[in-house]
């Protein structure tokens, strides 16, 4: 589409983020990307996200959306005419969904534990980090949509 303003708030070690960025990559979307500092958040992305105060947003020609997921879906919708990033059938985006969220409850906060703890604390993350990303391989195992397990995205 012409004359397209697309703006991602993003922050380098986020994977959040790296969702958003990687849906208008595998799009062709291109993309002004810029870096937050959340310990001083920008004014611009405290006006885009007042509720949450988080990023990423994509800034769509002026306009705000947020949540990482919302996001991918929201990019899948309006660049519709290449790369699909959700299945059509929808119990298979269902599914795709389902793994999406389970990411976000299960992964994220397993990670979270793994590197912000030390010794007996830690081992049992680690164990619980394992068990997860094993549950995770057992269902996406060698699929292309492995992409899924980082974005939120299935084929
Ligand atoms: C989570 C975004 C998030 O936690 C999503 O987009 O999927 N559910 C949301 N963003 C963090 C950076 S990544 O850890 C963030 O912006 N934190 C700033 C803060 O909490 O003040």
């Amino acid at each position: 589409m012409a004359d397209e303003e697309v703006v991602v708030l993003g922050f380098w070690p986020s994977t959040y983020g790296t969702r958003a960025t990687i849906a208008l990559d595998e799009k062709g979307v291109k993309y002004e990307y810029r870096e937050e500092d959340l310990s001083n958040k920008s004014s611009l992305l405290l006006q885009m996200n007042p509720v949450h105060k988080k990023i990423p947003v994509l800034i769509h020609n002026g306009k705000p959306v947020c949540e990482s997921l919302i996001i991918v879906q929201y990019v899948d919708e309006i660049w519709r005419d290449k790369a699909p990033l959700l299945p059509s059938d929808p119990y298979q985006r269902a599914r795709v969904r389902f793994w999406a969220d389970f990411i976000d409850k299960k992964v994220f906060d397993a990670g979270k534990k793994l590197w912000s703890t030390k010794g007996e604390e830690h081992e049992s993350a680690k164990k619980e980090f394992i068990e997860i990303l094993t549950q995770l391989e057992g269902e996406i195992g060698d699929k292309t949509s492995l992409i899924l397990g980082v974005t939120g995205l299935g084929s």
